[in-house]
């Protein structure tokens, strides 16, 4: 619990918003901010956002699961894992047009970009060209890409980054000491070593973390710790509060107190002033004001869409009332720049139909 006894007047509100952005912080200096009192963090995390961001804009994704279920993992808090039986159906890979329909829905319901997730391990190399056609139809919407499929190496990376992939979202998920708690089926580093392929291809970093899985609170200050360290800051930090799934192994863990969520955020903006920084899964289970009050913290992103990948999310007529209620509203992505990408994106996936084409017309002669 934050020392509720310290005097806010010791506490120096006039710091530079813009400060040089950091990679050292060290974990006393984040518990410090973590046990600030709550009106004390919440007014820096909003100096910061101010000096970086459009305060009542909110960057709107929408997830689709592309493969479900039956995942080799371990994962203690995913419905997905096949060591658990949480009732859901194993699904293959989905057919690209069916995907391609979602995107445009979604699209269409005001979301900028597309988040395609897989229960993989790592994706097989067959799937890989699947998925790299399906990036070329997204782009070629107009919308933003994204995608999670487990780990890659720097080979999967290049190749996902070619087909025009702009974001790769890998999970930290915690901190390096409770981590093991958590997944056994792989490692820290193997995570860490998925960032880096990622980056060096020169896709943007999404990743970030679950709180709420009964982890202590210097493991929360210990996985912001971790994403900080990354260079550059992932350009998107996902906050999940964990999505209790009944069958896993965390159905019945304890609930993690609102504000102490709340801080998360707000200590996240902080140390990543001009990462977008997502109120992730979890959404559904919060009442309005805890949601406003993570806008406020800093969070500047959200799921948008009636499911995430398996669990619920707030219907669309919901958060858009919501948007309404606090007087945010979507942040806008087109700039000529994407507009320029989204054309060679389209002349990508004409040309990799046409090859294809070509392979599939030589394999049957
Ligand atoms: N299989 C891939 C992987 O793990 O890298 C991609 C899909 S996986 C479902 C993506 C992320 O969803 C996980 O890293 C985890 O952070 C988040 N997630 C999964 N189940 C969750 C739950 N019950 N509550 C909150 N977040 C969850
Ligand atoms: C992330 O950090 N959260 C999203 C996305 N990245 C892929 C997934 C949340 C999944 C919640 C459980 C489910 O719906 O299956
Ligand atoms: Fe599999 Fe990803 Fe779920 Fe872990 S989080 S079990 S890797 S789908």
């Amino acid at each position: 619990m934050p020392a509720k006894s310290q005097d806010s007047t010791t506490v120096d509100l006039n710091l530079d918003p813009r400060p040089e952005v950091r990679h050292d912080w060290r974990l006393e200096e984040i518990e410090a901010l973590f046990e600030l009192p709550f009106n004390d963090l919440m007014f820096r995390a909003q100096q910061v956002h101010r000096a970086h961001f459009d305060p009542n804009a909110v960057q709107v994704s929408t997830l689709l699961s592309i493969k479900t279920g039956a995942c080799p993992e371990d994962c203690k808090y995913c419905p997905q894992s096949g060591h658990y039986n949480t009732g859901l159906g194993k699904e293959k890979l989905l057919e690209i047009d069916k995907v391609v329909e979602q995107a445009k829905a979604a699209k269409e319901a005001g979301a900028s970009r597309f988040c395609m997730g897989a229960a993989w391990r790592s994706p097989r190399e067959r799937d890989l060209r699947v998925v790299m056609e399906m990036v070329g139809r997204v782009k070629a919407l107009g919308l933003e890409t994204c995608m999670t499929l487990g780990m890659v190496d720097s080979d999967q990376a290049s190749r996902l980054a070619e087909a025009g992939l702009d974001y790769y979202n890998h999970n930290l998920d915690t901190s390096p000491e409770y981590y093991g708690e958590v997944i056994t089926t792989r490692s820290y580093a193997d995570r860490l070593d998925t960032l880096a392929n990622v980056r060096e291809a020169g896709m943007k970093v999404c990743s970030g973390g679950i709180l709420g899985m009964g982890e202590a609170p210097r493991d929360r200050a210990a996985l912001l710790q971790q994403l900080v360290r990354l260079q550059p800051h992932p350009e998107s930090v996902p906050i999940n509060m964990l999505v209790k799934v009944p069958g896993t192994p965390m159905e019945n863990v304890e609930d993690l107190d609102p504000l102490e969520f709340i801080r998360a955020i707000a200590v996240a903006r902080i140390l990543m002033p001009q990462s977008h920084v997502r109120l992730s899964a979890g959404r559904e289970q919060m009442d309005e004001s805890t949601q406003a009050m993570a806008f406020l913290a800093g969070a500047n992103s959200i799921f948008y869409g009636d499911t995430l990948l398996t669990t619920g999310n707030p219907q669309i007529e919901r958060d858009r009332a919501l948007f309404d209620k606090l007087g945010l509203h979507p942040e806008q992505r087109a700039t000529q720049a994407d507009e320029a990408d989204t054309e060679t994106a389209l002349a990508h996936a004409i040309q990799r139909q046409q090859d294809d084409a070509l392979f599939y017309d030589a394999a049957q002669a």
